[in-house]
């Protein structure tokens, strides 16, 4: 039995895009925009340019998730647009927020390095009628109109609690490799491991919390400082797509391959080879282009007025069908989903 959460409905939604993806990157690197979608912003009077800005560019997880994103626009009509820096830091961010404000565009769809750095740029954006949609990793929720959550916090933290735990046996040291040290999302999910481990886990010790800032070299690097100073780490999680990507790799041809766990959040594409040779057994993700797509869906109803951030309202999310507003004026996707062996070809993203 896996340990998961998977709900048919998520891995008919993984399936069905998982099926259909050719490889696509956007913007393969550095700072830059890349403008598309469907020419003509239509919808009467309605402002729908909507621009998405990912934590950085040259990561699959966000080529994917901006598919999705300019798949969805464009079924509607409107234009869309995708910025962002090639360093997940706040600081570049900001730029970004600024000349869209400048520019007057409908929504920004934004995976946040930091809750609260981005605020100032955020509130101005917000008083000129730009709609903010986070996606992914969140802001303090009085800089957004509404979250788009990939899967509860709680959900995606239990996931990898649980498959390290039973990989190591439930006793030994453990670490993990994160993304940037203020991401919203990898932190509110480390909280959340850190005190499953505690509750449950009493053999179970955390040894170390490292900082691979989503980039590949970085989080190579750091993989290789933990396994020298931790002798005795039995398993690393990486509740990252880069980070445990790289981990991967400093493992499979390292003597700790297969004996030093690893698990964590990864795509399938990224994760593919390091499964099949028993670098790592499982990890856990959601449909990145799903999460795209309906983070797209949520700009356009703020944009159309159908939703304001307000509990309970419901909105039409194209072919994901309806969803409605919850708690902090959250959206949620689904639930995380495991991948291995058995399943991994059945992916393509
Ligand atoms: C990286 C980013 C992203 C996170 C995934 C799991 O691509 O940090 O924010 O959600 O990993």
């Amino acid at each position: 039995m896996l340990p998961h959460t998977t709900s048919r409905k998520a891995l008919k939604r993984a399936l069905g895009i998982g099926a259909g993806i050719v490889a696509l990157a956007l913007v393969a690197t550095g700072c830059s925009s890349s403008g598309s979608g469907g020419g003509s912003t239509s919808g009467g009077d309605k402002n729908y340019k909507i621009t998405f800005l990912p934590k950085n560019l040259g990561n699959p997880y966000f080529d994917t998730s901006d598919k999705g994103g300019q798949t969805a626009v464009k079924s509607f009509g409107g234009t869309y647009n995708q910025v962002g820096p090639s360093t997940a830091t706040a600081d570049a961010q900001v730029s970004y927020i600024n000349t869209l404000t400048q520019q007057g565009v409908g929504a920004i769809v934004l995976s946040a390095n930091d809750p609260t750095a981005l605020g100032s740029a955020l509130t101005q954006a917000k008083a000129s009628n730009v709609k903010i949609v986070t996606f992914d990793s969140d802001t303090d929720p009085k800089f957004r109109d509404v979250f788009v959550n990939q899967a509860t916090a709680e959900g995606i933290a239990k996931v990898q609690v649980d498959t390290i735990t039973k990989e190591i046996g439930d006793s030994g040291e453990i670490a993990i490799l994160s993304a940037s040290a203020n991401a919203t999302n990898q932190n509110a999910w480390i909280d959340l491991m850190k005190k499953d481990l505690e509750a449950n886990h009493p053999n179970v010790k955390l040894v170390d919390t490292v900082y691979g800032n989503d980039d590949d070299q970085t989080s190579f690097d750091k993989t290789a400082a933990l396994l020298q100073s931790h002798p005795d780490l039995k398993g690393i999680v990486s509740p990252t797509t880069v980070g445990i990507a790289a981990a991967a790799r400093y493992l499979s041809t390292s003597a700790f391959k297969g004996k030093v766990k690893l698990t964590g959040l990864g795509t399938p594409n990224q994760m593919r080879e390091f499964v099949k040779d028993g670098t790592v057994d499982e990890f856990a993700l959601w449909n990145p282009e799903d999460l795209g797509y309906l983070a797209a869906f949520t700009a356009k109803a703020l944009i159309d007025g159908t939703i304001t951030g307000k509990k309970g309202d419901s909105f039409e999310a194209g072919k994901l069908g309806t969803f409605k507003v919850g708690d902090n004026a959250t959206v949620l996707l689904g639930d995380p989903f495991v991948f291995n062996k058995d399943n991994i070809d059945k992916f393509n993203f």
